[in-house]
């Protein structure tokens, strides 16, 4: 029995030195020390040894299943710190690498100009209401004194909706009459930015979708005079302290007089160049005294009441200011052109 103990104990540490992976190790390890390996076979047959041989084989058995777990331990632990410093040298990071820079969005160049817009009137008292894009045609023309065939509706060429009477609206003048009809009989003074459809041919200065600001003032005493200086302060604002100015007589509907407001164009300084078509002058806006038929439609006694609005467009005013040449980049989706900004 101790031969064979002897046996068992030389063959283990022999095949102990091949193994090479912690999966081999597995093998051995059921191999030598599992239920079914030689050694625990000398356990059975125990009980069939003269009582006087079973406490020495016994105690040598047990020394030799030590012996077998110890140099399992030892290997396993070998086999481990292999695997370690193996993955350590494979896996290795540099940890004095530069980062890769994050890439950051940027604010599109309309939702810069509309904050600008927002600031300059907020500072005069203005705030801002939002209204609808899918409109009535009553509140898109009716109410904003443009009955049906009126030859001014030429002038916003409209998409309709396939719902009879619903449209997109053409511009943001209809949010006058929904902000009159919310404050009426108190005065008002708010701007309404928005996005405006209209079906037409696009040029460098025309998009079928573009946004606008407009500007409403309704009270006891408003002339044109604070419309002028309301205006005339936005654009020394937005363009520069030095920047001049001009209104020439216009025609709405929905205001009375009418008028446009024309900055003097800072490409040529006013000597006449392509932008300003040879004018010296550059449009950005259109304005006026509210038609008492709107103040009576918006909740408003013109008798007693008065008001100006204005509408102005941020991708034309946007590309003045940072010259940009054709309104079709704004919506194009370009990231060369809108990383730019
Ligand atoms: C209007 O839409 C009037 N509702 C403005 C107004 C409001 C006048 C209140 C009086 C009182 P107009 O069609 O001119 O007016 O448009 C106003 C501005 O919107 C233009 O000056 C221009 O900046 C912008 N705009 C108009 N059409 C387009 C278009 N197709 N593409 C880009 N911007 C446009």
């Amino acid at each position: 029995m101790f031969e064979e103990l002897e046996k068992i104990q030389t063959a283990a540490l022999a095949a102990l030195e091949s193994v090479q992976s912690e999966a081999l190790l597995e093998q051995w390890r059921i191999a030598h020390l599992g239920r079914s390996a030689p050694l625990m076979q000398v356990f059975e047959k125990f009980n069939s040894l003269p009582k006087e041989e079973r406490p020495v084989v016994g105690k040598r058995a047990n020394e030799v299943k030590r012996l077998l777990e110890s140099h399992l331990a030892e290997r396993s632990e070998a086999l481990h710190q292999n695997a370690l410093a193996q993955a350590l040298e494979t896996e290795r990071l540099d940890v004095t690498l530069p980062g890769r820079p994050i890439q950051q969005g940027r604010l599109h160049p309309s939702t810069q100009i509309l904050r600008r817009i927002y600031d300059i009137f907020a500072e005069m008292g203005f705030q801002v209401y939002r209204t609808r894009e899918v409109e009535s045609d009553e509140y898109n023309f009716e109410l904003l004194n443009i009955p049906a065939h009126h030859p001014a509706r030429d002038m916003w060429d409209t998409f309709h909706t396939i719902t009879p009477g619903v449209l997109l609206r053409t511009h943001t003048s209809p949010g006058q009459i929904h902000a009159m009809r919310e404050n009426a009989p108190n005065p008002v003074r708010v701007i309404l930015p928005g996005m405006c459809y209209r079906y037409e041919q696009t040029s460098a200065r025309k998009e079928i979708q573009f946004n606008q600001v407009e500007g409403l003032a309704v009270g006891h005493h408003i002339t044109f005079g604070d419309l002028k200086g309301t205006l005339i302060d936005f654009a020394r604002r937005m363009f520069g302290a030095a920047v001049r100015t001009r209104f020439r007589a216009s025609h709405f509907p929905f205001t009375e007089p009418s008028a446009e407001m024309d900055i003097e164009c800072f490409i040529c300084g006013g000597k006449g160049c392509n932008v300003c078509s040879s004018t010296g002058w550059l449009e950005i806006l259109g304005c006026g005294m509210v038609h008492p038929v709107v103040l009576r439609n918006g909740g408003y006694d013109p008798k007693e009441f008065s008001g100006f609005a204005f509408g102005m467009g941020p991708e034309r005013i946007a590309m003045l200011r940072y010259k940009i040449e054709d309104i079709r980049y704004f919506w194009g989706n370009d990231l060369r052109f809108l990383e730019q900004f």
